[in-house]
């Protein structure tokens, strides 16, 4: 048999080990993984994997690491490094961790929200295929190792290809949404440099309105929102503001298929089970929120081609203040106690 296909997922939360867990059951692949807080856990016991499609099952990654050094350690030629680690690059600059891991012939797999995720990492490794995803999926990990797939498995992926066409990152393109579907991820699909930039977004439509606004409003649900006359009038503007200025930055109108933001909104209203964005999640547990990918980058690479988004700047301005208020009375709180 051919050597295997060596997958290393870098930041094995809920999302990276779910799809890590899937890559794993395609033929000839080898999937291991850098764990931080759930490394003795993980390389005690593996993943436990909970799932209304595939059912319960385990997961062994073929080599657990505590840390990228460690990985580098065993000197593995890595083809694809999976980073799926929340977007902050306000935080960490996380490609600086991939150093010494990405040789010739490493592809770079993005599974991430937002947008300009994949900047850092084209500007460190200019030489390797940076491949960009865009999921879907509803996924948490509620302890260690423990994985829990809620719903949803729809994953995109394009190469990252701002200054022209490359074989060498479109053949690895295919090669990664091939080894998702022979892994069981019957929706993973390959698509173009253009097409994937247009799904980011799209994506950005919802993300960007709702998460901010339901933090701004103290934890509002997606459907009480949509609901509610004049924060579905704010809704709505803002989500036009960004489906009509990306395909000016693009220079590609979206697919008929995607939804326009009078749906985006119906549907949203029709689902009254009470979800809240993640974003809210992360405010609430006094966490950073993925507030430069969400509206900083987009704001910004708008800005660069001589666009401005005046409602989605508002929203920014005012929940970058919150959460820098936010941080500095818990820094003068855990000051206190000292
Ligand atoms: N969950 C979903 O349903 C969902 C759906 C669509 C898109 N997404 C997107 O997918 C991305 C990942 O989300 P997630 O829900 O999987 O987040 P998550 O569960 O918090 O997973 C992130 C993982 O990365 C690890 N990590 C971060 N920095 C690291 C480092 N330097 N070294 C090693 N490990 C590191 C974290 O470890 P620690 O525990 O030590 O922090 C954590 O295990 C985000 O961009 C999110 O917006 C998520
Ligand atoms: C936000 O809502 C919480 C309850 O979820 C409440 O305790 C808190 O006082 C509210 N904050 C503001 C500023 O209204
Ligand atoms: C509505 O949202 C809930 C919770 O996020 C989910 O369980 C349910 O499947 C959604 N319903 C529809 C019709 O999308
Ligand atoms: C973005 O929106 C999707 C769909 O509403 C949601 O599942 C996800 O949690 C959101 N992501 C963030 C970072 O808030
Ligand atoms: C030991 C430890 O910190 N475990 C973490 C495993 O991952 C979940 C979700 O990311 C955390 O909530 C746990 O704290």
């Amino acid at each position: 048999m051919s050597s295997p296909i060596e997958v290393l997922i870098f930041g094995a939360g809920a999302v990276g080990a779910f799809y890590g867990s899937r890559l794993a059951q395609a033929p000839n692949v080898h999937v291991s993984c850098v764990c931080r807080s759930n490394y003795s856990a993980v390389s005690s016991n593996g993943f436990h994997v909970t799932s209304p499609q595939y059912g319960d099952y385990s997961w062994t990654p073929t080599r657990v690491f505590p840390n990228p050094k460690e990985a580098e350690k065993s000197n593995v030629r890595w083809d694809y490094i999976v980073v799926s680690t929340k977007a902050l690059p306000d935080v960490s600059d996380d490609s600086k961790q991939l150093e010494g891991l990405v040789k010739d012939k490493t592809a770079i797999v993005l599974i991430q929200n937002g947008l300009g995720v994949e900047e850092g990492y084209a500007k460190r490794f200019p030489s390797a295929a940076i491949l960009s995803a865009v999921t879907v999926i509803s996924a948490a990990q509620e302890q260690h190792g423990e994985i829990k797939h809620n719903r949803w498995t729809r994953i995109n992926i394009g190469p990252y290809l701002p200054s022209g066409p490359s074989s060498q990152a479109e053949q690895q393109n295919a090669k990664f949404a091939e080894l998702l579907q022979q892994g069981g991820v019957k929706d993973a699909e390959a698509y173009t440099h253009a097409k994937l930039q247009l799904v980011r977004w799209h994506k950005l439509a919802i993300n960007a309105s709702m998460n901010p606004s339901s933090v701004l409003s103290n934890g509002s649900t997606n459907a009480a929102m949509a609901l509610d006359p004049e924060l579905s009038h704010h809704l709505h503007a803002t989500m036009l503001e960004i489906l009509t200025t990306a395909p000016k930055i693009i220079g590609q109108d979206f697919p008929r298929e995607f939804a326009s933001a009078d749906k985006l909104l119906a549907s949203t209203r029709k689902n009254t089970s009470g979800s809240r964005p993640s974003m809210w999640l992360d405010w609430e547990a006094g966490k950073k929120m993925e507030l430069e990918v969400i509206l900083g980058n987009p704001i910004r690479i708008a800005r660069e081609k001589g666009f401005e988004m005046p409602r989605l700047q508002t929203l920014y301005a005012l929940l970058k203040m919150a959460q820098t208020n936010r941080d500095k009375q818990a820094d003068g709180k855990a000051k206190a106690k000292l």
